[in-house]
């Protein structure tokens, strides 16, 4: 397995017009999770994926399984009878301005537990990839992150871990408090400029560098349309993002790391890693949906006609 990543996977509703939630009259119900999304999307670039999470014995839990199985991902996820498959919704509240709202408290994918990990799955992988939103879901979620975490570099496996701060969920100082012992033991960092800020200031080269010195071999601040900046062994590295019309900007950290880990898989230098990860997260919000849009390698190539590669 290429990369395998642990996490909660919802059901979400998006709705099909831009205007305050409680006047929609149509929604589209997928699904969205920042771990799964980055598992299709080194999937969809050719990469095998898994996810490990756990699911209700429902309907939304059903979806959930059915869609990351059809995107190819190798699903490890316990049916939970006494919780629910959590729920997000989106909200298109103006042009541009997106909210959104979670309905995953207690939920089955925040009841995930070390038991889910099946054994010898992270331990097999080249890339273990997981998220600071695991952490917020509640201790048992968190330890399962933790070990997971611990069998990799038990393994000799890469650690992935993206930021992923959710207000919504936890607070700055809890987040800090729980992540920072974290950052000693991944290799790869991805944090937007923002997340990097809990734990530094600067420039996005100080934050990358700031952050590279707790412990990641590499660290990739990322800056929406102005691009990315990694601090890693071959020094402090800045791209451009690809210009495109955005359409949806959930999931684009999550289909820039996709991009990036797949950069890392097929031993691309640092550079085009970070291009690779741009051009992917370019496409991914320019179209609807967390990662619907995600490219095949094939369909890396272009961008609204353009060559990006
Ligand atoms: O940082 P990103 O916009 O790439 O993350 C978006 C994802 O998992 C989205 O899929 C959502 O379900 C979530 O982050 C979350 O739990 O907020
Ligand atoms: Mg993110």
């Amino acid at each position: 397995m290429s990369v395998v990543t642990v996490g909660e996977t919802m059901a979400a509703l998006a709705p099909d017009h831009v205007g305050p939630l409680r006047y929609t009259r149509t929604m589209g119900l997928s699904v969205a999770g920042s771990e799964s999304t980055v598992a299709i999307g080194v999937r969809r670039l050719g990469h095998p994926a898994a996810w490990i999470g756990r699911i209700g014995d429902d309907e939304l839990g059903a979806l959930v399984e059915m869609r990351l199985r059809g995107e190819g991902i190798e699903v490890y996820a316990r049916r939970d009878p006494d919780a629910p498959t959590g729920l997000m919704l989106k909200e298109r509240r103006a042009a541009g301005v997106r909210r959104v709202h979670y309905y995953r408290r207690d939920s089955a994918g925040s009841r995930l537990s070390a038991a889910d990990l099946p054994d010898g799955v992270v331990e097999s992988a080249e890339v273990l990839h997981v998220s600071g939103i695991t952490f917020a879901l509640g201790d048992s979620a968190a330890e399962t992150a933790r070990v997971a975490i611990a069998r990799a570099r038990d393994s000799g496996v890469t650690v992935s871990l993206d930021l992923n701060h959710r207000r919504g969920l936890w607070t700055d100082a809890d987040a800090v408090a729980a992540l920072d012992p974290l950052l000693s033991e991944v290799d790869v960092l991805f944090a937007s400029a923002d997340e990097a800020r809990l734990f530094a200031s600067g420039t996005a080269a100080d934050l990358a560098t700031a952050l590279r010195s707790k412990g990641p071999g590499t660290v990739v601040v990322t800056l929406g349309a102005e691009g990315a900046v990694s601090a890693s062994a071959e020094g402090a590295l800045r791209v451009p993002a690809v210009p495109v019309t955005e359409i949806d900007p959930v999931g684009a950290g999550d289909s820039f790391a996709a991009g990036y880990l797949s950069g890392l898989l097929r031993g691309d230098p640092e550079d085009a890693r970070l291009r690779r990860a741009t051009a992917v997260a370019a496409i991914a919000v320019s179209t609807h949906g967390d990662w619907e849009g995600l490219p095949t390698a094939a369909e890396l190539d272009t961008v609204d006609g353009r060559d990006i590669t």
